[in-house]
């Protein structure tokens, strides 16, 4: 996600570099290949990882898909390998490659998340507490990066209005502000202003508490590694995936808009809807294609990621070219 200090960057090159990282990545996944290379257990060997704080652990119970919330979708889930050795968590690293290494010895317990502003009950739950509040389901969702790349996640989450139901959002509510974990003594990449610190974001109360979106704790059946945001990140899937704030530390109901770290960026490029819109260009690229993770050749962008006949009506009568 190229920005301010970015602006030369011409969108040919841009691709070149995605390429490249594609590559990169296949060539990985391939040498450590052998069938059960996308399973945690061999992730685990390969980094150590399970010493380290309390991510890649199986979670009991998991619900099967809720059809009715989240229609099933005939894609392929993308590898456990690719869906943690790929991100953007810019705490860490600006590097996507990067980001998994720079996050291995992130804490995430104890961890708490207030949850405040204009509800009846305000509350700051301890996490474990937190994810005891609704069944954890299997979400198997569409992941649409604003720089052209896609995935299929198989997060492990519930719905965030039932986190909200606990608090009794006061009738003045018309927003939902996340702010997640800014920790200088283990996320090297806060030393960078490429954001402003903490990473912040914002839904509209109706999209808050609409059925798909959910707070996800988990993917592929197991704990989130830290790198895709532990112990608690947001997933909004018809939206472009920054809006999915990762490590979230405090939620807060609001009367107006609140500000987002991409939209304080580089506000012509990133607005507060990002809704996923192939009609819609960025300024510095298109973006009625992406290039599913795994993949060769490129997939056409579906209008709200695919999710229109759930949410479009979200957004009736509002143009969605000029509330990008
Ligand atoms: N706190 C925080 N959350 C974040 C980001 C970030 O840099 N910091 N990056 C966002 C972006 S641009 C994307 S595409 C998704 C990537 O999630 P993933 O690494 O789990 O695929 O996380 C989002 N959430
Ligand atoms: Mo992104």
């Amino acid at each position: 996600m190229l920005i301010k200090k970015a602006d030369d960057i011409k969108s040919s090159e841009i691709t070149d570099k995605e390429l490249y990282l594609n590559r990169r990545l296949f060539i990985r996944g391939a040498a450590l290949a052998g069938g059960a290379l996308a399973t945690g257990l061999v992730y685990r060997f390969f980094t150590g990882h399970g010493e380290v704080a309390q991510s890649g652990e199986k979670i009991a119970d998991v619900q099967a898909p809720s059809q009715v919330s989240a229609p099933p979708i005939n894609e392929k889930p993308t590898p456990y390998e690719d869906i943690t050795h790929y991100n953007n968590f810019y705490e860490f690293s600006t590097d996507k490659l990067e980001v998994a290494r720079k996050a291995r010895r992130f804490v995430t317990r104890p961890w708490t998340v207030a949850v405040e502003g204009l509800v009846q009950k305000p509350q700051t739950f301890d996490i474990d507490d937190l994810l005891k509040i609704s069944p954890p389901e299997e979400r198997i969702y569409r992941h649409r990066c604003v720089e052209r790349w896609s995935m299929v996640v198989p997060w492990v989450g519930f719905p965030l209005s039932k986190l909200l139901d606990q608090v009794q959002p006061l009738s003045q509510a018309k927003y939902v502000a996340f702010e997640t974990i800014a920790d200088p003594k283990q996320m090297p990449g806060l030393s960078s202003d490429v954001l402003e610190w903490p990473y912040v974001e914002g839904l509209r109360l109706d999209e808050a508490l609409h059925p798909l979106t959910i707070l996800a704790s988990g993917l592929y059946g197991e704990t989130l590694p830290a790198q895709n945001g532990a112990p608690l990140r947001l997933v909004v899937p018809w939206k472009y995936g920054f809006k999915g704030c990762k490590s979230i530390v405090r939620i807060k109901l609001v009367e107006d808009q609140p500000p987002t770290s991409w939209n304080l960026a580089g506000p012509r490029e990133y607005g507060f809807y990002s809704n996923v819109n192939p009609n819609r260009d960025h300024p510095r690229w298109s973006q009625k294609q992406e290039r599913r993770i795994g993949e060769f050749g490129l997939r056409d962008t579906l209008m709200f990621n695919g999710y229109g006949d759930q949410v479009a009506q979200l957004y009736s009568g509002m143009d969605l070219i000029k509330n990008y």
